[in-house]
């Protein structure tokens, strides 16, 4: 049997986001996010209607949690704190209630032995900042550098690891393009305004860390997808996969690491009329301010061939300039249609090695979202996910495989601890070590997978 073995100071553990775990929503001085408002007004687009308050109640069960990530032997542990309950109205007064319980969470962690991993976005806008434009405002960027500038000068005395957006494309995408998350809007002109801002955001952010001195390290999380052509030899499917891969990675990418927009797509968009609003000084803000490390949450590949119709009059959106393609016999995971190729995690990785300084970086998600696990669990009450061991270990393999090429990839975090509220899809799909009874209180039970990563964590390999 081979044996994996990874450097004895690799990271191992797992990942999170206040909406998806926190609930108490509506308590001790929460201002309302997004998630909030549109359950409110539309709670019929959540799976089985089961909102954002309802969420695995780690506001009030985290001494429990983290005693169970101890338990399970993690060394770090990334957490989201939620913007709207830190800063009720976004840019206004502080909430101490919310100081208190991030300062016994990390507190907590770090007697625990977890390194905490702080994210300070992750696809939450406070509703008092949506109302008016969310990152389409100029001055929402500003308010959210505000708002990191005051999360590090609370917690940076014990916070060394900061990210300061979780997949900035997702809110884009979904916000402003496939209507996936409010305020669904579909205009890919707004779209790039709201990237654009996001980006500007974060590198405020990084700005006002570094100038703080507090020595620790600050990066942004990436989901990246590697794109992959149709056919090797047919050039037109490789454009297509250059230019899929400029609009859904490099345009984050590129101006965090190497403070730069790709020129492909700024061609494009200028050639469409989709350029953002920009001001003077932006450039050196961004190229000034790059990331000192970079999480890659990695989880499907892309498939691109070549547009097989003209560029036509039709709305503009990213699909226009390419086709996706829908590979035969490709691996899938049933229940999130995702594909599953393992490989993408070491095209991914290396590609970072040759083409991003090799800067620091980790695998800061990687998971697999089943449906109806409960029909697994057997009769000592444990879920027996075997599929997601052989899910986590097959893609450890290709991390291996890169570590051992010189990749500079530091750790792997699950998503997820316990299984959470995944935005429309709530509870549909599980993702985590730990099941949550959601029909008894939120019972904590460590599925099959849980106890098996404890042993990798205790051997650091397989
Ligand atoms: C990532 C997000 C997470 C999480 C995960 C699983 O994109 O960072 O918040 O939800 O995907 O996806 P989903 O919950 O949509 O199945």
């Amino acid at each position: 049997m081979t044996t994996y073995l990874f450097p004895p100071d690799f990271w191992w553990g797992t990942a999170v986001s206040a909406t998806q775990i926190e609930g108490a929503a509506d308590r001790d001085g929460k201002g309302k996010n997004i998630w909030d408002h549109w359950y409110e007004i539309e709670p019929n687009r959540f799976f089985n209607e089961v909102g954002p308050a309802k969420t695995s109640q780690f506001y009030d069960r985290y001494k429990d949690d983290i005693a169970l990530m101890k338990k399970l032997g993690h060394t770090s542990f990334r957490f989201s704190i939620s913007w709207s309950r830190l800063i009720p109205a976004g840019n206004g007064a502080v909430n101490e209630k919310a100081v208190q319980f991030y300062d016994q969470v990390i507190d907590e962690l770090l007697a625990a032995g977890i390194t905490p991993f702080v994210n300070l976005f992750h696809f939450d806008m406070p509703m008092a900042m949506q109302k008016i434009g969310g990152f389409e405002n100029r001055e929402v960027a500003y308010a959210f550098a505000r708002y990191a500038e005051i999360c590090f000068t609370h917690f940076g005395d014990r916070v060394k690891t900061w990210f300061t957006h979780n997949e900035p494309i997702v809110p884009v995408e979904g916000g402003y393009l496939y209507e996936f998350h409010y305020p669904k809007v579909v205009d890919f002109k707004r779209a790039v305004q709201v990237g654009y801002h996001t980006m500007l955001s974060s590198a405020l952010a990084i700005e006002r860390y570094r100038r703080l001195g507090q020595g620790g390290k600050i990066g942004i999380i990436l989901n990246l997808t590697p794109s992959y052509p149709r056919a090797e030899e047919n050039e037109r499917d490789v454009e297509a996969a250059k230019l899929a891969d400029a609009f859904f990675n490099r345009s984050f990418l590129d101006p965090s690491v190497k403070g730069t927009f790709p020129q492909e797509l700024v061609a494009i968009l200028k050639q469409y009329g989709l350029m953002p609003h920009v001001e003077e000084g932006d450039k050196a803000v961004i190229s000034g301010n790059t990331v000192d490390l970079l999480g890659v949450n990695y989880y499907q590949p892309r498939r691109v061939k070549a547009k097989e119709t003209p560029i036509g009059d039709g709305p503009l959106m990213p699909g226009t300039f390419f086709d996706s393609y829908d590979m035969p016999g490709k691996k899938i995971n049933p229940h999130r249609g995702w594909e599953i190729y393992e490989k993408g995690i070491y095209d991914l990785l290396m590609n970072i090695k040759d083409h991003y300084g090799n800067i620091e970086c980790f695998i800061s998600e990687n998971g697999m979202g089943v449906e109806g696990e409960e029909k697994f669990r057997d009769e000592a009450g444990v879920i027996q996910d075997d599929y997601r061991i052989e899910f986590i270990s097959n893609h450890l393999r290709w991390l291996h495989k890169a570590l051992t090429e010189g990749a500079n990839v530091k750790g792997y975090h699950l998503w997820t601890f316990m299984d959470n509220w995944s935005w429309t899809n709530a509870y549909k799909n599980r993702y985590g070590f730990v099941s949550v009874d959601l029909e008894k209180d939120g019972k904590r039970t460590v599925k099959k997978s849980g106890w098996w990563f404890k042993t990798v964590i205790e051997n650091n390999g397989f």
